[in-house]
């Protein structure tokens, strides 16, 4: 049986990732932080209860900023392949922290590097370390590709700058299997509640149903080339299958900007909205609903813009070049936009939903 460890295993890709090596018979290991919450939803459902036997699934505490504790975990695990997911992965947050995620994202995996290293494992263990395309920041070239030079735009691109070059070095240096896998944003209806496409779907499910009634958005002119996780994940998977360590672009080639998103958002419940006004002034109406089951009215400013949440310097556009991904992985997106949207709108008015009846109960 394969051994896998996962860092980052209670985020968005460390579920979808999880799911899927336990649907290929791998035994998982996966690292989560304590906290004074429970912080295991996403994975809640492929948990195996510790006592009984035979078990595929099997969580450590420990966090990227804790050497000896990573050391110990790698040790104890043996893992044929390690999945370095775990980050501080809020682009916005990163210039509020950029100490600790320089220290997390950047150092944390010269940690991952370093302990298969001392353990003697290189020969054994192979290591996907999760960069991203926030790399090429100021835009140097589209579609953007493995080639295209970086220019990092936030104390997180900074940091997944140290982790992209740390990881080629690794590999170069001690011919370890290393690999980078530069991925484009991706969502699903387990991303974090407070990156913009979740951001939007939830907004727009709430006020469907009367629990709010306006959406304050950052830069909407900004543009992302938007691909669900499930497909994603399954692209890290395949990055350590081949049979030379190399770095891959993982992207859809189609790009949208916020403001799209929204309006493709509101189309789900019915709503046709109309965008006026320029810069922080913008606002979106509703023009037309043609669901009486949800709470919008004619001429209702569903969307206004607050400058708290622009970034200090930001990133307009990103649209990637999956061409090596598709020729040299066989690895295309099963996913478009539209179906993602719906995915999410559906999942977030279900919950929304839920809520409401909750509510309505006391
Ligand atoms: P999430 O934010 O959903 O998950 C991040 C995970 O990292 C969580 O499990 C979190 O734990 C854990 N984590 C945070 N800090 C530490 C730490 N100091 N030590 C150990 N674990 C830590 O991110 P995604 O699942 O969306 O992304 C996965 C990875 O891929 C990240 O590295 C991200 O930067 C990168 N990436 C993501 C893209 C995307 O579009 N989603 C695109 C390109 C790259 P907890 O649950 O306790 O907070
Ligand atoms: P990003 O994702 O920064 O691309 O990083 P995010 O969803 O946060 O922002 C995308 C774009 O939308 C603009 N935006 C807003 N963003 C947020 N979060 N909230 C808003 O209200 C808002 N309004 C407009 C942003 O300015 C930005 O241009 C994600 C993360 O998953 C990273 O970890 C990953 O590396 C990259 O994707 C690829």
């Amino acid at each position: 049986m394969k051994v896998a460890l996962v860092t980052g295993i209670t985020g968005q890709d460390g579920a979808y990732l999880a799911e899927l090596l336990l649907s290929k018979g791998y035994m998982v290991h996966g690292i989560k932080r304590r906290s004074s919450l429970f912080n295991t939803q996403r994975i809640d459902h492929i948990y195996e209860d510790p006592h009984v036997n035979n078990q595929h699934f099997k969580l450590h505490y420990g966090d990227l900023s804790d050497s000896t504790n990573l050391i110990r975990i790698i040790q104890e695990t043996q893992p044929d392949e390690i999945y370095n997911l775990g980050a501080m992965s809020h682009v916005k947050v990163s210039f509020d922290i950029p100490e600790y995620t320089a220290n997390a994202d950047g150092i944390g995996t010269l940690r991952i590097l370093d302990a298969v290293r001392l353990l003697g494992l290189t020969k054994k263990t192979k290591i996907y370390q999760a960069s991203t395309s926030e790399l090429y920041g100021l835009v140097q070239e589209v579609p953007q590709k493995e080639t295209t030079p970086f220019y990092p735009r936030s104390p997180y691109a900074v940091a997944k700058m140290y982790a992209y070059w740390i990881t080629v070095n690794y590999r170069e240096a001690y011919d370890m299997f290393a690999c980078n896998g530069i991925l484009f944003n991706h969502e699903s209806p387990r991303r974090g509640e407070t990156f913009v496409t979740r951001k939007i779907t939830r907004g727009v499910s709430q006020m469907a149903l009367g629990i709010d009634d306006c959406l304050y958005m950052g830069n909407i002119d900004s543009q992302r080339d938007w691909g669900h996780a499930k497909d994603y994940v399954e692209a890290m998977w395949l990055i350590l299958q081949q049979e030379t360590p190399e770095d891959f672009v993982i992207s859809t080639g189609v790009t949208t900007t916020v403001r799209e998103f929204i309006k493709m958002s509101f189309s789900e419940v019915g709503v046709v909205v109309d965008f006026k006004g320029e810069g922080v002034n913008e606002t979106a109406t509703v023009v037309s609903s043609s669901n009486p089951e949800y709470a919008f009215k004619v001429g209702q400013v569903v969307v206004k813009i607050d400058p708290a949440y622009f970034r200090p310097t930001e990133v307009e556009l990103l649209i990637g070049d999956n061409t090596k991904a598709k020729t040299k992985l066989g690895w295309e997106p099963k996913y478009t936009l539209d179906m993602l949207v719906k995915e999410m709108m559906q999942a977030d008015l279900e919950i929304f939903k839920k809520e409401k009846h909750l509510k309505n109960f006391k």
